[in-house]
């Protein structure tokens, strides 16, 4: 049951798609301080709170302030609030009771859950306006169910998007791409995409391709497609200003940028140097932006990736110049320790200045609206204009998208990857524990990059990441410019690598099959093991995971381990994988056990009365052989497993 309470005035968000008609009385479970312009509930002492989609820390949430302020933020460390999404959707549990909450308001949200004192949940918002909906159920996954139900069918990108990908910030030259292909193509490990990051573009222009180094481009897009590879660029939300560049012209011809108060559009600074920003929040503008993706659809691409759309700005011209004006008065001067400070302070505030998103306006659902007020929704709906443009433009065919900024709504239109995170051991578990929290929000298609974005990466990272990034159905490996290579090839196992990209072709049916299951009956597809087994040991665990119906994960993220320790709440059967066709198989009674798990293994455990069918891995998706399966099975009969099927790119 769900019921929908509204405070004050919100400002819709078009993130619930089902009429839900307002609710008798006042909000169940919490209690509401006009005045403080909050939302409490008293924690009972085993209440778990999990959700909150791609925030730091654990999977139960209890013990932290989160707050919703998309943020461009690349250091993703246990003292932030923010990351660059804002899903606002949360569950409360313990034995004796349990309900979802969901709050949606498209400005900053804070949960304070046990942060200022360890038995309370605050929920405060700046403008006390918001649709609370309060959903009840039999269980915390029925909940989940319930609430996936109202905001609509997530996104299901084309079938060859499970394949593996390897990006790179960036690969310069139509050269440099081909060469990755050879490489990985040499060292027998499938590839299927190959990420086109800013560079490709004429002086990061969007839509434009940079013809001195990726020359004749649709015969370059139509030379990889032949090898099996889908080039995937990546498009950012800011738009160059440059006279006779069509989308700038046509823009502020027509009036689709955000502007300022005055009425000019806004200025800032981001890769391109100044840009504009598409007002995505216009139903005209967006159709418009979304259309311009035609140019690079007409090229033979089938897949994007948004990026810098929180919006990511590395400065206004209007902050620049106060900046400036500001840093004259401390010329000439002697700088005693508190000017100092005032004056690193006032340089550090350039980028992404919280100031500046009071700056502009949008014209939304016909009013003006200034951007802090809508600011959580401004990533969603860039890429919205891409998905509804891909309904016109490609209406037989599943075009992929994913985005780094998001709200829930968004959902429905593409995924998400984590954002830039590092190669740091405490990220692999951070993107452990991301994933069941963004898919009880709806996103399902995601992935966090693998090896780590940001830092140096080193082998064993790199080896204990990509065997759990097997399992994860955005599955690219990407890392920053200036950092260590990251290609696969490069590392001195490449025949380990071999195996585990292998094993992850091999478990296309299983995947795919559990990822269509979860995308057609609003199901999650990575859950905490308690969202499944009851038992008080199962509400602690952090580090492991259910996927799909038939097995649990325990990846190893600690450095140098040689094993783990592991849960099993039931008896399961436990194979440990050196390669599809290498592995061994024990049956193991419920309880904790130290398993070992070297760097070339992979443990996957098969639950009792489930089956998992295997593939024979070929090349790559379109290689990948759905009639030629095994099944392994932990008391059960491989015909009890549903295999889905499709064609794998028609729109469903
Ligand atoms: O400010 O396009 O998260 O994946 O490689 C950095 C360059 C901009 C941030 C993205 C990252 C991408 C990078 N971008």
């Amino acid at each position: 049951m769900i019921r929908k309470f509204t405070i004050g005035n919100p400002i819709p968000t078009d993130s619930v798609v089902k009429e839900i008609p307002a609710a008798e009385g006042s909000i169940p479970y919490f209690s509401i301080n006009d005045e403080g312009k909050e939302l409490s509930l008293a924690l009972e002492k085993n209440d778990k709170i999990f959700g909150l989609g791609e925030t730091v820390r654990g999977m139960n949430k209890r013990g932290w302030l989160y707050i919703s302020n998309n943020s461009d933020d690349p250091n993703h460390t246990e003292n932030k609030n923010s990351l660059y999404a804002s899903q606002n959707f949360f569950v409360v549990f313990s034995g004796d009771r349990q309900f979802g909450v969901y709050v949606d308001t498209p400005g900053k949200v804070s949960f304070d859950i046990g942060y200022t004192k360890l038995d309370k949940l605050t929920v405060s918002f700046e403008d006390f306006d918001a649709d609370i909906y309060i959903v009840d159920g039999e269980s915390v996954l029925d909940i989940v169910g319930q609430f996936r139900q109202i905001i609509g069918r997530s996104y299901i990108p084309p079938k060859w998007a499970f394949g593996f990908g390897q990006s790179r910030w960036s690969y310069m030259t139509a050269d440099e791409v081909r060469e990755v292909a050879d490489k990985y193509q040499e060292a027998g490990i499938p590839l299927d995409m190959i990420y086109l990051d800013i560079d490709y573009m004429e002086r990061y222009k969007d839509f434009t391709i940079d013809e001195s180094v990726f020359p004749k481009f649709p015969e370059f897009v139509e030379e990889m497609r032949k090898r099996g590879i889908h080039l995937v660029p990546i498009i950012d939300a800011g738009v160059k200003i440059e006279e006779g560049y069509d989308v700038y012209e046509e823009g502020v011809e027509k009036g689709y940028f955000v502007k300022k108060e005055n009425g000019e559009n806004l200025v800032a600074a981001v890769w391109p140097g100044k840009v504009h920003f598409p007002d995505f929040l216009n139903d005209e503008a967006r159709a418009w932006f979304g259309n311009k993706y035609k140019v690079l659809l007409d090229q033979g691409i089938d897949g994007f990736w948004n990026d810098m759309n929180e919006p990511a700005i590395f400065y206004t011209q209007d902050h620049l110049e106060e900046v400036f004006d500001q840093i004259e008065d401390y010329k000439g001067k002697n700088l005693d320790v508190k000017s100092f400070f005032a004056f690193k302070d006032l340089v550090g505030s350039i980028d992404n200045y919280p100031e500046d998103y009071r700056r502009f306006y949008h014209e939304y659902k016909g009013r003006k609206i200034r951007h802090d007020k809508v600011h959580n929704l401004f990533g969603y709906n860039m890429t919205r204009a891409a998905g509804e443009a891909f309904e016109r433009l490609s209406p037989d065919k599943r075009i992929l998208m994913f985005s780094r900024s998001s709200y829930i709504g968004m959902h429905r239109y593409g995924g998400i990857w984590h954002g830039d995170n590092h190669s740091w051991w405490s990220h692999l578990l951070l993107n452990i524990q991301q994933m069941p929290a963004v898919n009880m929000c709806g996103f399902l298609y995601t992935g966090a990059d693998i090896g780590g974005f940001g830092s140096d990466t080193t082998e064993d990272l790199l080896l204990r990441w990509t065997a759990f990034g097997i399992f994860t159905p955005l599955f690219r490996n990407h890392s920053a410019m200036y950092t260590r290579r990251q290609e696969l090839y490069l590392y001195e196992n490449v025949p380990v690598f071999r195996n585990f990209v292998r094993l992850r072709y091999a478990l296309i049916p299983y995947l795919y099959s559990e990822f269509m299951k979860a995308a057609l009956n609003d199901r999650m597809l990575f859950k905490p093991l308690c969202f499944e087994y009851n038992d008080d040991r199962s509400a602690c665990v952090e580090d492991q995971l259910l996927l799909g119906e038939s097995i649990m994960l325990a990846p190893v993220y600690t450095q140098n381990a040689e094993g783990r320790y592991v849960y099993l709440p039931e008896d399961m059967k436990l194979v440990r994988f050196r390669a599809f066709d290498d592995y061994d198989e024990e049956v193991m009674s419920a309880g904790d056990h130290y398993v070992r798990a070297r760097l070339d293994e992979i443990l996957v455990f098969v639950r009792k009365g489930h089956v998992l069918p295997l593939a024979k891995p070929e090349k790559g998706m379109d290689a990948v052989d759905a009639s030629d399966i095994s099944f392994i099975c932990c008391d059960a009969e491989p015909e009890s497993y549903e295999l889905y099927t499709d064609d794998g790119e028609s729109r469903i």
